[in-house]
This record gives C-alpha cells, sequence and structure tokens, in this order.
C-alpha cells in the first residue's frame, strides 16, 4: 500500500480523504508532526496555497505529499470568502462564526434563490521531495440557503446546498459529499494520476 501524507492539520479533511481513498493509500496527516512548521498561506488563489503547503511539509518528510486547499466562493459576494474561507471572520474563527458572517453578508445583498450561487472549490498539489509533481482541480456547484441545517461534514456545509439536491451537504449522506464534492472530484483526478 503505498503511504500517502496529507499536509493538513484539519481532522476533518483527513477524514475525508480515507473515506475517499479507502485501502488504496496508507493516509496521515500533520496532526502529530509539531516539528512541520505551519505554512504560511501567502498566495492568492487556491493553487498556490496548494503548492506553498505540499512544498512546505516535503521540505521536511520524505515520500509522497499531498496538499488540500479550498473554499467557498459566493457570486453575490464577489467570490468572497474564496482563499480567506478558513479567516472569513477573523484569524482563528470558528465554523460557526465563518457561516454567521457569511449568511449576514448574503442577507444584506438581498440575493435570493439562483441570485445566492456559490462553488466550493480544491486545488490538490501533490509533491515528492521538496518537487511537486502535479496539481488537481475540483468545484461544485450550488447556493446558499437561507439559514444553517444539519450536522454533517465541517466548514460551510450546512449552508451549501449541491447542484441537484435539496438539502446541505451537512444534511446529505455522507456519500453524496464524498462523490460530488470538490475535494472527491479533485482527488479522484489525483487517484488517476498516483495510480496510473
Ligand atoms: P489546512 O490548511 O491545514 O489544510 P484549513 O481548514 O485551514 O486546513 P484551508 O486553508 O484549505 O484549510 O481552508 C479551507 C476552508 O474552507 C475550511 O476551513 C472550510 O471553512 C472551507 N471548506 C473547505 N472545504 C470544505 C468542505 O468540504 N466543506 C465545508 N467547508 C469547506
Amino acid at each position: 500500500m503505498t503511504a500517502l501524507l496529507i499536509a493538513t492539520r484539519n481532522g476533518r479533511k483527513t477524514r475525508e480523504f480515507r473515506e475517499l481513498l479507502g485501502d488504496r493509500f496508507s493516509v496521515s496527516d500533520l496532526s502529530a508532526r509539531a516539528d512541520i512548521p505551519e505554512a504560511i498561506e501567502s498566495g492568492t488563489t487556491f493553487e498556490e496555497n496548494a503548492v506553498l503547503k505540499a512544498l512546505g511539509a516535503s521540505r521536511c518528510v520524505g515520500g509522497l505529499v499531498l496538499a488540500d486547499d479550498s473554499g467557498l466562493e459566493v457570486d453575490a459576494l464577489g467570490g468572497a470568502p474564496g482563499v480567506y474561507s478558513a479567516r472569513y471572520a477573523g484569524e482563528g474563527a470558528s465554523d460557526e462564526e465563518n457561516r454567521q458572517k457569511l449568511l449576514a453578508a448574503l442577507e444584506r445583498t438581498g440575493a435570493r434563490g439562483p441570485a445566492r450561487a456559490a462553488r466550493f472549490r480544491c486545488v490538490l498539489a501533490l509533491a515528492r521531495e521538496g518537487v511537486v509533481l502535479e496539481t488537481f482541480a475540483g468545484a461544485v456547484e450550488g447556493v446558499i440557503a437561507n439559514r444553517a441545517k444539519g450536522e454533517g461534514g465541517f466548514g460551510y456545509d450546512p449552508v451549501f446546498i449541491p447542484e441537484g439536491h435539496c438539502g446541505t451537504f451537512a444534511e446529505l449522506p455522507a456519500e453524496v459529499k464524498n462523490r460530488e464534492s470538490h475535494r472527491a472530484r479533485a482527488l479522484a483526478r489525483a487517484a488517476a494520476h498516483l495510480l496510473a
């Protein structure tokens, strides 16, 4: 089994990677690696930040490293929060604070129904020995709900209704997110590359 280090400290992301990759890869993350410094996400695109995270970890450990940079783009907010999704309500903000800020900002625009169009984007960067081998992108279109609903997933899942569904990612069964999410789509491309 191929060992794959996911360059994240977000355990909810790691859980999704494990579910998505099944027993094809032995997955670990940075949660137990206090020796590896936190990457500074100074990029202005998901790709730049994914590459920064992948290189940061890959310079410290051998083997295959995969980094994920992801976030939510809301059309009525000019694409915000975008690459700033994790820190939308400020550095160290909780998921709930970020969601509340998003719903309040969207409320102020008066956007209703299809005018609440949004998408999750994910870029994965694959690296080995401090060199980026490839990047892979995935996206899922949807709309922002009027209020947060559901207990599953993480981050903005309770406010995101994916195209073709009536409930949020947090309400729908995990299998739906694992089949249709931005991360699932990017990872399908990465896995095809790794297993080719
Ligand atoms: P790492 O940098 O350690 O991977 P992070 O959570 O800070 O963890 P990002 O910088 O990529 O990750 O920020 C992504 C943010 O976008 C994340 O904190 C969520 O708020 C949101 N996000 C990304 N993917 C999501 C998903 O599948 N469901 C809900 N929200 C998501």
